[in-house]
């Protein structure tokens, strides 16, 4: 080998090197449809960060729990299977009771309310994720919570005996205090499960409804506006650690326009969801007072019940939402 054809490798390498160690590529499970606003607003995301940092970190989203399926995506991260990830917080409510704070009929049900609960839970869930090695990046909330069913519901009495889905213990607990029978289904796996009867009801937003076109199994949605669940976006604490600060920036200015972006599309898709869902034929408004007065029942239960779980910290969440 000449001089001159030695240092050619060494230059080709060294450029090698410092492509490996400076450009990155982390994958983001999600797990809702690559059309939810959620997913729309985490692939705008992953675009900011990856041009913002001209290509040295780019993030490839993977909607519809095509890489990790919902229930997983949070242990994925966890463990650095996955770097960074969207999923539903209240998902975890099983894991610690705080997890649920964004799912307690009728304490928040309107989007300025959400916005004040999130504003008195941010700190206490951004610490209770670090201890379990997780960065919380942005959370976006989904449309008021109202019920699905395949027939015309005036009461709880109506209800009784209906296999219904659930997606949290929040879910699963009304269908409990209901006397349904609750079955965990991941969203993306919904249009199935109605077009088989595996389930015949939910609690959810129009905008899952709509994503999943459940016009084609069930007849009516009744607005009751129980609550605004939250899906949030998290790194695993360790990569985001090992991010120089300048990069950490990017990803933090970018995650601030995607909390702003992913409310509006948020607050915008309520009305055009709950059209679509009356335009496909099924009957939608609000439910009756009969209805609404057991279900408010239900919510004072459940709230006693979250309050007990929670404890302190539940307790001090509640209280600066409602001294705000
Ligand atoms: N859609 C998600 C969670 C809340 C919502 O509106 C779902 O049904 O899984």
């Amino acid at each position: 080998m000449t001089t001159k054809t030695l240092a050619l490798g060494v230059t080709a390498s060294m450029a090698l090197s410092a492509t490996a160690s400076f450009a990155e590529t982390w994958d983001m499970p999600m797990a809702y449809s690559a059309t939810n606003f959620h997913s729309a607003t985490g692939a705008e995301f992953a675009t900011c960060v990856t041009e913002g940092t001209g290509g040295a970190l780019e993030l490839v989203t993977h909607p519809g729990g095509s890489l990790f399926a919902g229930a997983e995506i949070k242990r994925a991260v966890q463990t650095g299977q996955a770097l960074i990830g969207e999923r539903l917080l209240s998902g975890h409510q099983n894991e610690d009771a705080l997890f649920g704070f964004d799912s307690i009929p009728f304490l928040a049900t309107s989007f300025e309310d959400s916005d004040k609960l999130w504003q008195a839970a941010e700190g206490p869930l951004t610490e209770l994720l670090a201890s379990q090695n997780l960065h919380l990046l942005y959370s976006v909330p989904w449309p008021p919570q109202g019920l699905y069913f395949n027939k015309e519901v005036n009461s709880v009495a109506d209800m009784e005996g209906l296999k219904f889905r659930s997606y949290n213990n929040a879910t699963a607990r009304i269908a409990e205090l209901a006397g349904m029978l609750p079955v965990t289904i991941e969203a993306a796996e919904i249009s199935q499960a109605f077009a088989t009867g595996v389930a015949e009801s939910m609690i959810s937003s129009g905008s899952t409804g709509y994503d999943r076109k459940v016009w084609e199994s069930l007849s009516h949605f009744y607005e009751v506006d129980a609550w605004l669940p939250r899906n949030y976006v998290f790194v695993n604490m360790d990569a985001w650690n090992g991010l120089d600060e300048p990069t950490q920036n990017v990803i933090n200015g970018c995650a601030s326009l995607a909390a702003y972006a992913g409310l509006w599309r948020s607050i915008q898709y309520t009305d055009f969801t709950m059209s679509e869902l009356a335009a496909n034929g099924m009957t939608v408004g609000p439910a009756g007072e009969e209805l609404k007065a057991e279900l408010r029942g239900f919510g004072e239960t459940m709230t006693a019940e979250w309050l007990e779980q929670a404890g302190e910290a539940g307790q001090a969440i509640v209280d600066a939402f409602n001294a705000e």
